[in-house]
């Protein structure tokens, strides 16, 4: 999530970024009153309502308003509610492995463990679950969702190059938990062209 490869996952790493560095803003102003405090405790008192208005109410005002509008305008970025993408997909959860099934020229095609799509465009992915509780997680294109039986959960994934990106099942679901990884193959145009004729890919 640290090196990200697509719009959605780029996003995320921005607001966390953001986040850290308004909780480490917020912390010096917070240890340097203190330290101010300390160093003047012999002197004259401070204001008090300098301290309650300023420090209890207009300063945690401000933080925490650019950190709402940041995350909203992040938020719609990360989710992608307005995109049209270029492909769905339905994604399966079973203890302990994935099934990807996408509509393809012959039919549906189901693969297990890797889910192919086409490098730079938009693919939404419909994820639910057979048993119990997993999560869809792929760190460099997004962020997670869960996999929820009954439930059919969406996540719009691009990747911005051809690649092959790792996934695992995000919550713990079992003795075969940590083996429940899957790979998402970002296919370049000539590629996907092939397989959505319904070649191998
Ligand atoms: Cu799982």
């Amino acid at each position: 999530m640290l090196d990200p490869a697509g719009p959605a996952a780029e996003s995320i790493l921005t607001l966390m970024a953001m986040l850290l560095g308004l909780s480490i803003l917020s912390f010096v102003v917070i240890f340097g009153l203190f330290l101010l405090a300390w160093r003047r405790r012999r002197g004259r008192e401070p204001s008090l309502r300098l301290f309650l208005v300023g420090g209890g109410l207009v300063f945690p005002l401000i933080l925490l308003s650019v950190a709402t509008v940041y995350a909203v305008v992040l938020g719609e970025r990360i989710t992608g509610a307005r995109e049209v993408p270029a492909l769905s997909v339905e994604a399966q959860a079973r203890q302990w492995r994935w099934e990807f099934t996408r509509q393809g020229a012959g039919g549906s095609v189901t693969r297990p463990d890797v889910l192919d799509i086409p490098a730079g465009l938009s693919v939404e992915v419909f994820v639910t679950s057979a048993d119990v509780i997993h999560s869809f997680w792929v760190p460099r294109l997004g962020g997670k969702i869960d996999a929820i039986p009954g439930s059919r959960n969406r996540i719009l994934l691009r990747a911005d190059a051809p690649g092959r990106y790792g996934g695992v099942c995000a919550e713990f679901c079992g003795t075969g938990h940590t083996q429940m990884g899957f790979t998402v193959v970002a296919h370049d145009s000539a590629a996907w062209a092939q397989i959505e004729q319904g070649g191998t890919p």
